[in-house]
């Protein structure tokens, strides 16, 4: 029969069950505290039966019969059975607790006291091929009492196979399409016996069967197994009993039915969390933050200053001794934004204004939107918290970047630098030896000593030479030095801001794109358990 070979192959497909329950295991602890507490509640229940499930094993197969009352349940139970075990309408009309029938020697004593099934018969049964097969005939689930039907819930939740028994008149009936769509995703161990054949013409059986089968399409288990079959008649008895003799040989509808769990618990947490993403953000949002960084930061200004302080200490070494004093009047573009030479900590640059305040923060979470992208929540909210946690650090990082730059760019004074402040010394030296010398000669007139004799070079007098030469010479090499002090200034401030620059990119990363990629990688680590414990995820998610 195709419907039952459809059925084992099905069974087939579980592979690695425990794994893929740890898999489900890791999504869980991952998914708590952060996706719907009742989805993760759920595969912490899958997790839980199926670890005790399976410590059972695989010998049996648990099948409940499941229906509307009077569809034929317990006469079904008996005809399977071989024997009047349970109690049918005729005599009383409700099951009131589970029975459980049990094939084979094998000991299901643990599994039912789990199942927690009081009610047991050991089936005294010539057919080997149905050893370590339980069927349970269950209460009604559409029975007045919540009892009843609580039960028949939670036995339909711990059993291996779900045999749907309805009849001719109850198979449209709501309650079992609502528990056909309640369970539509675990098609794989599902199965519906159209009893009461006996009372239908073939043609009508046909007609029934088809209507059935819409009404399963609808319901969402198209792919379940349909059976006709009367267990009063004997019709189709021998089908059912081998297609439950297959599945107890096939030792997998345990796992089948975990597996169709785990596949249920995994889908909808993937549905949750929505679709896989990439760990790592790609470089240029490292870079483009950067970049908003050194923009709302004071780089431009303290660049600028390292530039001033350059030439200020260029003139200081280098320019016209004379009058080079009085620049050190006025204070050091550096040493004010508490950058000079032999300083530490940070910088004293006026407090981050609004504006660049705001500009760092919207350059922040531009970083978190393009790592969550079409993520839904609370993925965005955790990236940007994340995002936004080290505001603090990353103010003070950028600053202390800032300082690192100017203060190691301007560590030591230029070599050039040094022949030319010798240079001017010397200037400086000649222009006093002449002034003194010319000081020696005035006082000499002035007391008429008598003259003096003054060495000559060509028709301009030593000392007059050393005083006026020494001057206008140091003049000119102030003025020559303070040109190149301007150009050595411009390239310290560019060097100063492409050092910063460069090293904001590791600012962004430490403290903001690192904790976003914390985020975005516990996510991952999320999905990727998720699809080992084969999660699917909603069509158009990935
Ligand atoms: N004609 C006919 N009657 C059936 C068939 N199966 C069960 N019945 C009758 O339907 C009634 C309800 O059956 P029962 O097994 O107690 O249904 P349950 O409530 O689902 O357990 C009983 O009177 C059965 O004799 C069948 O295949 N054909
Ligand atoms: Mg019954």
């Amino acid at each position: 029969m195709s419907e039952r070979q459809s059925l084992l192959d099905r069974g087939r497909t579980v592979a690695a069950l425990p794994e893929r329950i740890d898999h489900l295991r890791e999504a869980a602890a991952l998914a708590k505290g952060r996706l719907d507490p009742d989805v993760v509640a759920y595969a912490e229940h899958v997790i839980s039966k199926a670890t005790e499930r399976l410590t059972f094993g695989t010998h049996f197969s648990v099948v409940a019969m499941l229906g509307a009352t009077g569809s034929g349940k317990s006469s079904m139970t008996n005809a399977v059975v071989g024997s009047d075990i349970a109690t049918t309408g005729a005599r009383r009309p409700t099951t009131n607790s589970t029975l459980a029938c049990v094939w084979g020697d094998e000991d299901a004593t643990a599994l039912l006291d789990w199942l927690e099934i009081r009610n047991r018969h050991r089936v005294d049964s010539d057919d080997p091929l149905l050893n370590g097969l339980i069927v349970l005939d269950v209460p009604d689930h559409d029975s007045v009492k919540v009892e009843h039907r609580l039960e028949m819930e939670r036995v339909a939740e711990h059993a291996d196979l779900l045999l749907f028994i309805t009849d001719p008149e109850k198979y449209a009936d709501a309650a079992l399409h609502h528990y056909l769509r309640l369970l539509s995703r675990h098609g794989a161990v599902t199965a519906v016996v159209l009893n009461k054949a006996d009372t239908l013409t073939n043609d009508q059986l046909q007609a029934c069967r088809t209507d059935l089968a819409r009404l399963l399409l609808n319901d969402g288990v198209g792919n379940a197994t349909v059976l006709t079959a009367s267990a009063t008649a004997g019709l189709g008895i021998k089908e059912l009993r081998s297609m439950l003799a297959d599945v107890v040989n096939d030792k997998q509808l345990a796992l089948a039915r975990l597996d169709a769990d785990a596949t249920v618990a995994a889908s909808d947490l993937a549905a949750e969390v929505g679709p896989p993403t990439k760990k790592k953000l790609p470089k240029h949002v490292a870079e483009e933050l950067a970049t908003e960084l050194v923009n709302a930061s004071s780089l431009k200004e303290v660049s600028e200053a390292a530039a001033k302080g350059y030439r200020r200490d260029a003139a200081a070494a280098m320019g016209w001794p004379v009058t080079r004093w009085v620049r050190k009047l006025r204070p050091h573009p550096l040493r004010r934004l508490h950058l000079g030479s032999g300083s530490s900590g940070p910088i004293s640059t006026p407090a981050l204004n609004p504006a660049n305040a705001a500009r760092v923060n919207a350059a922040i979470r531009n970083a978190a939107e393009h790592a969550t992208g079409e993520i839904p929540e609370p993925w965005p909210t955790l990236v940007r918290t994340a995002a936004l946690a080290n505001l603090g650090q990353l103010h003070t990082g950028v600053d202390s970047t800032i300082a690192k730059a100017v203060r190691d760019r301007s560590k030591t004074d230029p070599k050039w630098w040094t022949p030319v402040k010798a240079l001017q010394g010397l200037l400086f030296v000649a222009m006093l030896v002449g002034l003194a010398w010319l000081l020696v000669l005035a006082v000499a007139g002035f007391f008429a000593l008598g003259d003096i004799p003054v060495p000559m070079v060509g028709p301009v007098p030593v000392p007059t030479g050393l005083a006026l030469g020494g001057a206008l010479l140091g003049w000119l090499l102030a003025i020559v030095a303070g040109r190149l002090a301007r150009v050595g200034g411009d390239r310290r401030s560019r060097r100063v801001h492409k050092d910063a620059s460069q090293a904001m990119v590791t600012i962004a990363r430490t403290y903001v794109l690192d904790p976003i990629e914390m985020e975005l990688s516990s996510r991952h680590q999320l999905t990727d358990a998720l699809k080992k414990a084969g999660a699917r995820w909603p069509e158009g998610l990935v």
